[in-house]
């Protein structure tokens, strides 16, 4: 039995929507080929209680389960409390735990809970079927690579050596009959997650994903628009949200699978996640995103000041500023990722960055916080005595951690917000809104719009930060420190 644990952010709850955890669903379709009975429950999504959970749980009776939440870090102590929940109602059940915080923390985690049978360390789709196996036929844990297993039950656990990364992904089929499609709508339409490639080119030092997947690799464009085919004759799904960092990463393939798109006569949208740099790349074949169905990109401009954004090799102010007219002359939304927390914000900083993103004149912002994850170059540097948000719930990049010496939580909080208000809502953004490229960008837009000012609400009314600590105060949290910055050894993490 597949778990996505219940977490109910902001996002999901007020925001773009539930969606599907596809991190389960890649797990789920290889178990399902190998002849293994997979039950798939969304927690979050079905909005489950603990009691509602368990009972669905011994209904199935699984032999194994597997938990996990896309939001990671910030869902941990939710998985966890769930994690107990199972166990007391089924002890006899293993327990597997997966995804990006678990694949760096895995043994503080598994010091911390013995409930925890198991953690698979990066990629599950393979480690989890040969777990599966050596559960049904009594094969030896030591040969699974990337399993972190207990051989004392509670007690004692062994590292394994780091599975290498998949690279044929055409072999691992998604169990997309696992999913209950009515639960998942991005933009008002039913939509799915699927994945073309996984990691990223780009080795930013703020993000840990490009360390995650470890290196670069991609399915087949036939096998990546077979499935979109299928999602949307099977599922009637609408919508598309490729889960890669860089959707745009290898342009002569990424030209395949828009042609193919295109020959086939998909009709469907998509949004991607693509950077600055290749959409100036594909100025040329830019008609063709938008032909195949890309009605929304973001990008990753992270910053305003040239010399923020050259310390870790991203486009220049100039270049996003371009990327975005671009998007726009295409009919094509657009997202500026931002981070705050980059620089030593000041008011005046922030007051910069408002002034150059309005001329930027992306259709919206994605306004983030510098969030130290300790697997990540920059992360591993942040000294303790900087960090001031102890609730590890909060560590989901919308909220502060890092102290900023020139301005409180509340101001930064205040400025933050002031730029994400007055930049959704400046003339050239609501004209674009009232009279758009088309009547597909045209509904999204004002769907987005709509739910991006009802999140700014509920984040300006319910989110603002409350009972961060001084910095220097953060080392006396001990239970924050241990699910924050937990290290592994260094021939472990390799
Ligand atoms: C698309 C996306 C979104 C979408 C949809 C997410 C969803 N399904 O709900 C949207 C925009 C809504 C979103 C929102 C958020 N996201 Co997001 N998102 C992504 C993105 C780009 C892809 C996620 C994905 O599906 N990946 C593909 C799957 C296959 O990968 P995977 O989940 O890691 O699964 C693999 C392994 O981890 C493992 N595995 C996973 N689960 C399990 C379980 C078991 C039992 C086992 C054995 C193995 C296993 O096997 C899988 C297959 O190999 C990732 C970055 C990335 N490329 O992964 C960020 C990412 C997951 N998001 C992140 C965050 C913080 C969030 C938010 C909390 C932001 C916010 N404050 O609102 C929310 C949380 C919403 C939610 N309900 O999860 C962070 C998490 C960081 C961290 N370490 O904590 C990531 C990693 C981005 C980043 N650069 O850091 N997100």
């Amino acid at each position: 039995m597949l778990v996505n644990a219940r977490r109910g952010y902001i996002s999901s709850e007020y925001g773009l929507g539930y969606q599907v955890p596809l991190g389960l669903v890649f797990v789920g379709g290889p178990l399902t080929d190998a002849g293994f009975e997979v039950k798939l429950i969304d927690a979050d999504a079905l909005k489950l209680s603990e009691d509602e959970l368990t009972s669905a749980a011994q209904d199935f009776a699984p032999d194994l389960i597997g938990i996990s939440h896309t939001g990671s870090t910030a869902a941990h102590t939710h998985v966890i409390d769930t994690i107990y929940a199972l166990k007391k109602a089924l002890p006899e059940s293993k327990l597997v735990y997966g995804g990006v915080y678990p694949s760096f923390a895995f043994r503080a985690i598994m010091e911390d809970v013995p409930a925890i049978d198991y953690v698979v360390r990066g990629e599950g789709e393979n480690i989890t079927l040969q777990l599966a196996a050596a559960l049904r036929d009594g094969g030896a844990f030591e040969d699974i690579d990337g399993l972190v297993w207990r051989h004392r039950e509670g007690g004692g656990f062994k590292v394994n050596q780091a599975a290498k990364p998949l690279c044929d992904l055409d072999r691992y089929r998604p169990g997309w009959e696992l999913v209950d499609w009515d639960l998942y709508k991005l933009l008002g339409q039913r939509a799915a997650g699927v994945q073309f490639g996984r990691g990223c080119p780009n080795t930013c030092n703020f993000c840990g994903q490009w360390v995650f997947w470890k290196k670069y690799r991609r399915r087949s464009p036939k096998n990546f628009v077979d499935q979109i085919e299928h999602l949307a004759n099977e599922y009637g799904i609408e919508h598309f949200w490729p889960a890669d960092e860089h959707f745009a990463a290898d342009r002569e393939a990424l030209t395949e699978v828009l042609e193919e798109m295109i020959s086939r006569g998909i009709r469907v949208s998509m949004s991607i996640n693509a950077s600055v740099d290749t959409i100036l790349r594909d100025e040329d074949i830019l008609h063709l995103y938008k032909k195949a169905g890309v009605d929304f990109a973001a990008l990753g401009v992270e910053s305003d000041n040239d010399e923020v954004v050259d310390s870790f090799g991203k486009s220049s102010y100039a270049m996003a500023t371009r990327a975005m007219e671009l998007l726009r002359k295409h009919g094509i939304l657009s997202c500026a990722n931002v981070i705050f927390g980059l620089e030593d914000e000041t008011f005046k900083t922030i007051w910069r960055r408002f002034l150059r993103l309005r001329r930027m004149d992306p259709d919206f912002i994605n306004a983030t916080y510098l969030t130290p994850h300790f697997w990540t170059p920059l992360g591993s540097k942040v000294p303790l005595d900087k960090v001031i948000e102890p609730d590890t719930s909060r560590w989901g990049y919308r909220n502060q951690v890092v102290a900023t010496p020139n301005l409180t939580p509340g101001q930064l909080f205040f400025g933050v917000k002031a730029t994400e208000f007055f930049l959704h809502i400046r003339p050239s953004r609501i004209w674009r809104a009232i009279f758009p490229h088309d009547r597909v960008v045209g509904r999204m837009g004002m769907n987005a719009l709509y739910r991006a000012l009802i999140v700014w609400m509920i984040e300006v009314v319910h989110d603002r930060p409350k009972n961060v600590v001084r910095a220097g105060e953060f080392a006396a949290h001990e239970k924050s420190v241990r699910i924050l910055f937990p290290r592994a050894t260094r021939k472990e993490r390799r």
